[in-house]
């Protein structure tokens, strides 16, 4: 039976080999949700990077959208920051049929430090039965990469990974290792109330100082867009 295991940030997966499984990088406040927003409303393709230069270059380069983020503010000089927003109807500027290069603070670096993996998918509530149909399908050992923030653990993404594990538990061994099983207690507990239970989390504080408390509210939603899967190919989802 293949198993999943949560990666609690990107300073240790030097501790988890991901060749031959699948990688689940997540950050849940706000990259990866808005990387599924984007992808959920027409654009047509995402390169994330983890520098700024290279997200300007590349925009030059392709023609396309620049989205940039650092310490929760939009980063000068590229078209969008890092909301979810910029990629719904009524968003700053027209995203359909565009694509965008995109690089954030810890969700991007997440990405780009998983690609050792066979798969790499994006995860997020919006996206979360997408990613377990996907999982589902594969039958390969799961890792859920957690961004963190700055290499620390995150609550939200850590809850995503439980809530994940508790939909793949029929069919994955999700209680051989502590990290899983910590997981699944944490999204226990928040399930009943996510909103409540995540208003806790440091992020949600840093966010909230910038105002972006809409934000948070939309990258809660459960399964908003339960068939958009973002998947890592040749350099870009
Ligand atoms: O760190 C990241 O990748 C961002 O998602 C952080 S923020 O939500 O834009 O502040």
């Amino acid at each position: 039976m293949p198993s999943v295991d949560i990666c609690f940030s990107p300073e240790l997966l030097p501790l988890y080999d991901l060749r031959g499984k699948v990688a689940v990088v997540v950050d849940i406040l706000r990259a990866t949700s808005s990387i599924v927003t984007a992808l959920a409303n027409g654009v047509t393709h995402v390169f994330p990077v983890a520098e700024l230069a290279e997200c300007a270059a590349l925009g030059q380069q392709h023609g396309c959208l620049t989205a940039a983020e650092r310490d929760g503010r939009a980063a000068e000089g590229f078209d969008l920051g890092n909301s979810p927003f910029g990629y719904l109807p009524g968003g700053r500027l027209p995203v359909r049929g565009r694509a965008v290069a995109i690089s954030t603070t810890n969700g991007t670096l997440a990405l780009r430090r998983s690609l050792a993996a066979d798969a790499v998918v994006v995860g997020a509530f919006l996206n979360l039965q997408a990613v377990a149909d996907f999982a589902q399908a594969q039958q390969k050992d799961v890792v859920v990469v957690c961004a963190g923030w700055k290499g620390k653990f995150c609550l939200e993404d850590t809850v995503f990974g439980g809530a994940l594990a508790e939909r793949l538990a029929a069919t994955f061994d999700v209680t051989s290792s502590d990290d899983t099983l910590a997981a699944l207690h944490l999204w226990q507990q928040a399930r009943p109330d996510l909103h409540a239970y995540l208003l806790q989390s440091s992020h949600v504080r840093r966010l909230n100082s910038l105002e972006a408390n809409k934000d948070f509210d939309f990258c809660l939603r459960l399964d908003e867009y339960p068939t958009t899967l973002p998947v890592w190919q040749d350099d870009r989802l």
